[in-house]
């Protein structure tokens, strides 16, 4: 007997709503939910690939440990969670708080159970080794809010659906449904704004699918964005002039000094730096400064680069400026029924309170910079990282220099991770504790209805009931804190120590308490009132309308104005003077590229998205293979000043000359990773050419985009 229940996709951060019809335990269709208020019936491909992952044989259900000859075995739920407490806490005892390291991934964001028990569990373990996906990713995004706004969720999101004009630098939502920027049918919205009589302009070195359904796309060099950023903040302030009565519903303060810091950044300035003609950066500057409701938008492209945290304050700085900022058709702070800003649930986040041992690089909300993870491993020495736990992450396919890291891991003494594969990283552990899968399990998007285009509200229950000896992530977390607690007590300094946690976390320490009945809490003392069981009655989701201006009443920052000038930012654009400039063209820069059958590093094992023609090839412009005596085929090696990788290229004319493209995410194919689709998959990890050197200095992000290279023929005897 078949019956069809409402669901949801948590792969990506759209968040779409789906209509999933099972058969007892298996899954026999996913759709999407039209009558979803935010997703409106929209899914790629990658949802129905979420009943492969349930299926998959590689999956694992239960908890296993390493044998002694390198190769795995059952181990109960009990003594998995005493083993690797017990690590935790001897490990701790014996070397110091700092020598247990934690990784959190991307697909922590993505649980309710981890969200909810999972970082208190990470934070009971006091650590000051704590590394996440966040500074592969969007950190100078979070940096840019905190400063500016006084709060790292304090996010404005681009208001999509009314924006006239939109310039999209360095994202590829038509591919990646939005980031920092919940957008499901990513494309229905720019039909709608098309037929506004909208514009949208998109700046890659890609043509991009979203530089495909755009009025304008220019290429640009990677790494060099700031210098078009500037460019355009000087034609608006100074060769416009800045509109008083377009800024004064805005609690500004920095304006006289935006205007000093972009002085003399010139479009002639820019274009050779660029390699966008003067005449355009103008005309780009003055079509957006003369727009009713414009937004600009970047993503990836603009965050893991070397100037990242320039690029997302300069783009933020345009948006007000511009008195886009909190207008309709701008940029809008959300209003989540669970607001985590207003709410005080999440940290308004603290930014170099202390460095990295080996590196010297600087904390940002109690996170050290992933590039030099590696480093506390290797290098000896009071707070070296004995211990490793990672949580929903890969860190060997995902963070950059990870084939290093991956050889690195056999030297720890314990390693212990949460995840459902044995892969590039997991086959390092010691021991792996899977949870459950998303339709095994409840949710509600604590984080990406904070980030949505419009205010939505949705619980989605288990659609499969899970197997008895399953463990919910919730759970296995809980489990843990209680496990470490119970480990703790057993040494006389526990207690003491536990006098010292922040407050608020010693009774999540002891917590018993399911997800559902802290999201009912949590629901239930928001604006709304809504509980749990309310939200059950409108399964598609509650609809609490578009985005509202409101920032002068929301900003938490102390001064309650908008910082448009902070001290740490403005003082980086000297390292942008200097380091930018125009730059010899023979010089081959690469830059990454995601696909629409692709999630990051892990949904490669199912055959539904894996399958047709491969998508893990170098992209290089005809000019610069006929330059190098290379055709369309040939395997080349993919160089660069931290390591190499084999690859087969592939002729593009949608590369700009002078870049090269190849997709994270891939590497699969390595002794002792147990996925059997995956593992067929002949293409490198691109992060082993990617240099964990090359940051964003100022954040620490890792400047993923625009590393140096170079591509040679293989030569084979
Ligand atoms: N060169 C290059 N590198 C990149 C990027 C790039 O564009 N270019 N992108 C970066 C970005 S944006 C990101 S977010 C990172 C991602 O980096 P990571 O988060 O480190 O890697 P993922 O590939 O997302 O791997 C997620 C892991 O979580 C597991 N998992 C999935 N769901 C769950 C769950 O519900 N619970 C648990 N416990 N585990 C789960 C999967 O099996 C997998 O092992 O990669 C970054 N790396
Ligand atoms: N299908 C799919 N969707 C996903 C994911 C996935 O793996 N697959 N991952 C999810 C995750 S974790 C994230 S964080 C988001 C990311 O979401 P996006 O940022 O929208 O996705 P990317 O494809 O990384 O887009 C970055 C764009 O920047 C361009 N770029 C590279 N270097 C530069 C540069 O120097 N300057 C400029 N202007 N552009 C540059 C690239 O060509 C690319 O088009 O996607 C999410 N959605
Ligand atoms: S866009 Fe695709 S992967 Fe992302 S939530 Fe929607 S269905 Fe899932
Ligand atoms: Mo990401």
């Amino acid at each position: 007997m078949t019956s069809t229940s409402h669901s949801v996709c948590n792969l990506c951060e759209a968040i779409c709503g789906l209509q999933v019809t099972t058969d007892g335990n298996r899954v026999v269709e996913i759709r999407g939910d039209r009558n979803d208020p935010l997703s409106r019936g929209h899914i790629c491909p990658k949802a129905t690939a979420l009943a492969d992952l349930h299926a998959d044989p590689d999956r694992l259900r239960t908890p296993i440990r390493k044998t002694a000859d390198g190769g795995w075995e059952p181990i109960s739920w009990q003594a998995a969670i005493e083993l690797v407490a017990g690590k935790i806490v001897s490990t701790q005892k014996q070397h110091g708080r700092n020598a247990v390291g934690i990784y959190t991934g991307n697909p922590s964001v993505h649980s309710l159970g981890t969200v909810t028990h999972g970082l208190p569990f990470v934070k009971a373990v006091g650590t000051r080794n704590m590394f996440s996906a966040t500074s592969v990713d969007q950190l100078p995004i979070q940096l840019v809010a905190h400063l500016m706004y006084g709060h790292q969720l304090q996010i404005p999101v681009p208001d999509l659906d009314h924006t006239e004009h939109l310039l999209i630098i360095g994202a590829n939502p038509m591919v990646s449904n939005g980031s920092m920027m919940t957008a499901p049918d990513f494309r229905t919205r720019m039909r709608e704004l098309r037929r506004r009589g909208g514009q949208l302009v998109v700046i890659d070195p890609r043509r991009t699918e979203t530089a495909a359904i755009a009025d304008t796309h220019h290429f640009i060099r990677p790494g060099t964005d700031a210098a078009l950023l500037m460019a355009m903040l000087h034609v608006l302030v100074h060769e416009r002039g800045i509109s008083p009565e377009r800024i004064e519903h805005l609690p500004l303060s920095g304006l006289d000094e935006v205007r000093a810091l972009c002085a003399t950044t010139t479009p002639e300035w820019a274009g050779p730096i660029t390699g966008i003609d003067a005449t355009d950066i103008r005309s780009m500057a003055t079509y957006f400064g003369s727009a009713q409701r414009a937004a600009i938008y970047g993503r990836m492209g603009v965050s893991t680069q070397r100037f990242g945290t320039v690029c997302q304050w300069a783009i933020q700085v345009i948006n007000a400026v511009t008195g886009n900022l909190d207008r309709v058709g701008g940029t809008l702070l959300t209003d989540p029924e669970i607001d985590l800003v207003a709410r005080k649930l999440s940290g308004r986040g603290h930014f170099d309170k202390w460095r990295s041992r080996v590196r010297d690089l600087p904390e940002f909300g109690g996170e050290l910079p992933v590039a030099t993870l590696i480093d506390e491993i290797v290098t000896e020495g009071t707070g070296q990282i004995r211990t490793l736990i990672t949580i929903a992450g890969n860190p060997v396919s995902s963070t950059p220099g990870g084939g290093r890291l991956g050889r690195a891991l056999d030297g720890l003494d314990f390693m212990a991770s949460i995840d459902f594969y044995i892969n590039e990283t997991t086959r390092h552990a010691d021991v792996i504790l899977p949870p459950t899968m998303i339709l095994e399990r409840d949710h509600y998007d604590l984080i990406f209805h904070q980030l949505a285009v419009r205010n939505t509200a949705r619980f989605s229950p288990a659609v499969i009931e899970k197997s008895r000896d399953a463990k919910h992530d919730w759970e296995i977390f809980g489990d843990l804190s209680r496990g470490l607690a119970r480990a703790r007590s057993a040494d006389k300094g526990f207690i003491e120590r536990l006098r010292r946690l922040p407050k608020q976390l010693v009774p999540t320490v002891r917590a018993r308490a399911s997800s559902r009945m802290l999201l009912n809490v949590l629901l239930h003392t928001g604006p709304g009132h809504l509980t749990v069981r309310k939200l059950l009655a409108a399964p598609s989701g509650r609809d609490l309308g578009p985005l509202r201006p409101g920032l002068s009443r929301k900003l938490v920052a102390a001064s309650r104005t908008v910082d448009l000038a902070p001290s740490l930012i403005t003082g980086d654009l000297a390292r942008m003077h200097t380091d930018l400039v125009a730059t010899a063209d023979d010089e081959l820069l690469l830059i990454g590229r995601r696909h629409l059958r692709s999630n990051n590093s892990w949904m490669n094992n199912s055959v539904r998205l894996s399958k047709g023609h491969p998508r893990y090839h170098l992209l290089m412009h005809p000019k610069d293979l006929a330059a190098g005596g290379l055709c369309s085929g040939d395997q080349v090696m993919l160089k660069s000043a931290a390591g190499s990788v084999e690859v087969t290229v592939a002729e593009s004319d949608d590369i700009m000359p002078g870049v090269v493209s190849l997709p994270h995410g891939f590497g699969q194919n390595q002794v002792g990773v147990r996925l059997a689709v995956a593992g067929l998959i002949d293409a490198p990890s691109v992060n082993d050419v990617t240099d964990p050197l090359r940051l964003d200095e100022l954040s620490g992000n890792a400047a993923l985009n625009g590393v140096p290279v170079t591509v040679s023929r293989t030569v084979t005897d």
